[in-house]
């Protein structure tokens, strides 16, 4: 019987959204009897406990006092290189391209592009911002090129990434999925009221509180909706913008409707808990923590930006605002939330979609489909064509 390819990933193991994908993507994996090695810089969020398959190679980088900066990226590349030998990997998959598609290249070469297979997964930024930086735009291009399959988690971000970058090879859109059993509607009025009282409407926003997140408009959103109606607001995750938008609160008297735990690790227990969602991002490439709250039944209300019209149906099951509309999402939120049919129907349609379309089996089969065109004896790709 043949074997099932052996998958090394690699991803950042904060809590953005690309090391949450990576994460789920190679337990579900695991789950199906593949061997998977994640080889990262720390453990990732959602990979704490022991799972039969996986197999975790922490990164250790080598500093000395000549470097100024400790050469992670090359570091890296060693460890999945001797990971890749070690344990017979066929492939690297590889989730945010900088720097984790220059380390699985180098790691790809050493080890023969015969024996070992480069796929990198784009999510967001690594295209849309940090990628096209001057820096990083040569590079960025030539990683693209050179990996042997590439996907994106929209379609909005594979065409981005054709139009910024001029690349003519394909990008594969594969979305980015949600574990329906995890994330499901729950009805618990005890764990609740530990954030809203009985008559209030709890509004959820949860992220890594970053400037893209656009932390001033979930705050003059909510401040919008509470001067109409009882209502809480529940900030889940902690970066640079969490204090600024604490502050901000503070000073529109607003401090004691906030509950701000900052990281929850099973957020798949508190979002159900939740009436509705603010995610008024800059531009989302998809918006994942979205897609779990909807699994969860939490309609939410979006960034019309990037690609989350790709899951959001405005007014079906959520609804999609420009960024600076302030108004229109804090009419959004009014409207849903005073008329118990409407939040209902939005509710229903939320976690159908859910399920229909982006439960972690639907979407999974896809990668593996990759993974076997990959290593089809005629591949899929051509390394090394490159646009100048
Ligand atoms: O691109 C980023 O900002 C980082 C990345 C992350 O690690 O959170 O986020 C992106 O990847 C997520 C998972 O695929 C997507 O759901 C997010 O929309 C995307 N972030 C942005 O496009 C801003």
């Amino acid at each position: 019987m043949k074997r099932l390819p052996r998958i090394g990933i690699t991803c950042y193991p904060s809590q953005g959204g690309s090391g949450i994908v990576a994460t789920e993507l190679g337990l579900n994996l695991a789950r199906s009897g593949y061997s998977v090695h994640f080889i990262c810089a720390g453990l990732p969020l959602r990979l704490r406990h022991y799972r039969e398959n996986v197999f975790y190679h922490e990164v250790e980088v080598v500093d000395y006092p000549v470097f100024q900066y400790p050469p992670y990226t090359l570091s890296l590349a060693t460890a999945m290189a001797e990971t890749a030998i070690e344990h017979a990997l066929d492939i690297l998959h590889v989730h945010y391209a900088i720097p984790h598609a220059a380390s699985g290249y180098l790691a790809r070469q050493m080890v023969g592009p015969d024996r070992l297979k480069l796929i990198t997964t784009l999510h967001g930024t690594d295209i849309t911002l940090v990628g096209q930086e001057p820096g990083f735009f040569r590079m960025t291009r030539f990683l693209i090129e050179q990996s042997d399959a590439v996907t994106a988690v929209s379609t909005f971000l594979a065409r981005e990434t054709r139009d910024v970058f001029g690349v003519k090879r394909p990008v594969t859109v594969i979305p980015n999925f949600v574990d329906t059993r995890q994330f499901r509607p729950l009805d618990l009025p005890d764990a609740r009221s530990r954030y809203a009282r009985e008559g209030e409407s709890l509004i959820v926003h949860a992220s890594n509180f970053r400037e893209v997140k656009n932390l001033p408009a979930v705050v003059d959103v909510f401040a919008a909706v509470a001067a109409e109606r009882p209502a809480r607001l529940l900030l889940l995750g902690d970066g640079p913008e969490r204090e600024p938008a604490l502050a901000r609160l503070r000073e529109k008297g607003l401090a004691d409707q906030v509950e701000a735990p900052g990281l929850v690790e099973d957020l798949g227990e508190v979002l159900p808990l939740a009436d509705l969602m603010l995610l008024p991002s800059r531009h989302e490439s998809f918006g994942l923590v979205a897609l779990e709250a909807m699994s969860c039944g939490v309609p939410v209300i979006a960034t019309d930006r990037g690609g989350t019209d790709e899951f959001i149906d405005d007014g079906v099951n959520g609804y999609l605002r420009d960024p600076d509309d302030v108004s229109g999402m804090a009419a959004a939120a009014l409207t849903v939330l005073a008329d118990p049919g409407l939040h209902r129907h939005l509710r229903e349609e939320a976690r159908r979609d859910a399920v229909e379309t982006f439960g972690s089996r639907c979407v999974l089969k896809r990668y593996v489909e990759l993974y076997d065109q990959v290593l089809a004896p005629d591949g899929l790709s051509t390394p090394g064509r490159t646009t100048g």
